[in-house]
């Protein structure tokens, strides 16, 4: 199985090392690091860790996501993961069981069991998470518990869905729209830790508001534009 990992970064020198250093390299046929616009060295520090550096100008979390799906060099499994090491590389193999057992078309990382430290997921995001999983449940019979950004996904599958969002929208959008296509999501515990480098979302008012507004209008946008196509089915 080949096996591409995407890690969108924008200043994330911090903590891009430890992210790399970290990934199974007997299980990881490349790394893709999307950077966007990032002063602190980032993209430098990536390329000299040996990852293959993409400049992708456009900011947005979705849009760097759709970027390194589109320069994955013939993967059969595409791997998301945030490069502030908030989640653990090393759990790697958590998240391709499922599929390499046949049992999955997307697996998702869920944040929300004992293995993670206490406030890595500050309340507000415990929130906002189980306020969107919710009317995903509601609006479309999808049981997912979390929105985590560490994922995995068949290619082929994942190209199929024609992904566009290019905000925080990403998260929701692969998930509905693979249960919808009547693909299998699974859910897989990972752990969470407390990001290293200064946040850009979580912890400010402002970013906080502008994600959870991508997610929930992305999730009730989908539901009227394709209300009629919906079928409620579990995940
Ligand atoms: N290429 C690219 N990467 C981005 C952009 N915005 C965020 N990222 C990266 O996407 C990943 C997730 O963003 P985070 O800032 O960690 O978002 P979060 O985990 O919701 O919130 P905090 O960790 O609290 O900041 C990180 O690796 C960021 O560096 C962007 O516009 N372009
Ligand atoms: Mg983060």
């Amino acid at each position: 199985m080949r096996v591409s990992v995407i890690i969108p970064t924008h200043n994330e020198a911090q903590a891009i090392c430890r992210v790399l250093a970290d990934l199974p390299l007997d299980i990881t046929t490349e790394v893709v690091v999307v950077d966007s616009t990032s002063t602190d060295g980032t993209p430098e520090l990536a390329a000299r860790m040996g990852a293959r550096v993409v400049h992708e100008p456009r900011r947005g979390y979705g849009r760097a996501c759709l970027t390194g799906m589109a320069a994955a060099n013939l993967p059969d499994i595409i791997v998301f993961l945030d490069g502030d090491y908030s989640d653990r590389p090393s759990e790697l193999p958590i998240l391709l069981a499922p599929i390499n057992e046949g049992r999955a078309d997307i697996t998702i990382g869920s944040r929300l069991h004992d293995n993670s430290a206490p406030g890595a997921l500050p309340w507000h995001q415990v929130f906002g998470n189980r306020l969107a999983t919710s009317l995903i449940r509601l609006l479309y019979g999808i049981k997912v518990s979390d929105l985590g950004p560490f994922r995995a996904g068949r290619t082929e599958v994942l190209r199929s869905l024609a992904l566009e969002e290019t905000t925080y929208g990403w998260a929701p959008e692969m998930i509905i729209k693979c249960a919808v296509a009547g693909f299998r999501v699974v859910e897989v515990p990972v752990s969470y830790h407390p990001r290293i480098g200064k946040s850009k979302i979580g912890g400010t008012l402002k970013g906080t508001v502008g994600a959870a507004w991508c997610i929930l209008s992305l999730i009730l946008r989908y539901y009227f534009r394709h209300k009629r196509a919906v079928k409620p089915r579990s995940a």
